[in-house]
């Protein structure tokens, strides 16, 4: 496992937007991309799983915290029940996610995935798969886990791996 903190001192973050709300994932053609909404904490957990409902199976459960919406576009549905807010959606040959503002949490799926942290002061869990995890302006936890991990810190500060 290799591990990477990254800590600002100063951010320079522009204003962002106040549009409205509720994660999103979007399946399209074998493409997943997860955008999480604005102004919030967001706690995404991606997980292969058997109960896909109107899905084959296997597929990815995409969950959020508890507090927060996630809506499925594309591909993707609801599952037919669920405690935490989640979709389920087909196993994606690529995933891309943005945690956006404020202090996130991601935790991968084992598979190929690009997770952007945002601003923020966010923790990210890449898990299995070759990933590219980039913390974005903010003090963040980069963990790669298992797999061929490209991290990044904020440019201006440099890269830091433990
Ligand atoms: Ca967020
Ligand atoms: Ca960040």
């Amino acid at each position: 496992m290799r591990a990477a903190l990254c800590t600002v001192v100063a951010a320079l973050c522009a204003a962002l937007p106040a549009a409205a709300s509720a994660t999103t994932a979007s399946s399209v053609g074998g493409a997943l991309t997860i955008t999480a909404g604005p102004g919030e904490s967001n706690w995404i957990a991606l997980e292969t799983t058997t109960s896909c409902g109107p899905l084959t199976a296997p597929c990815l459960r995409v969950g959020e915290a508890a507090n927060l919406t996630i809506t499925p576009q594309g591909a993707c549905v609801l599952p037919p029940f669920s405690t935490f807010p989640a979709v389920l959606c087909p196993i994606p040959a690529a995933v891309s996610v943005d945690a956006g503002d404020l202090d996130d949490v991601v935790e991968d799926w084992d598979g190929p995935s690009a997770v952007g942290g945002g601003a923020g002061n966010d923790i990210v869990e890449g898990r299995g798969g070759n990933d590219v995890l980039d913390g974005g302006v903010g003090a963040d936890t980069l963990i790669g886990g298992p797999g061929d991990d490209g991290m990044t810190c904020p440019p201006l500060f440099g890269p830091g791996i433990i």
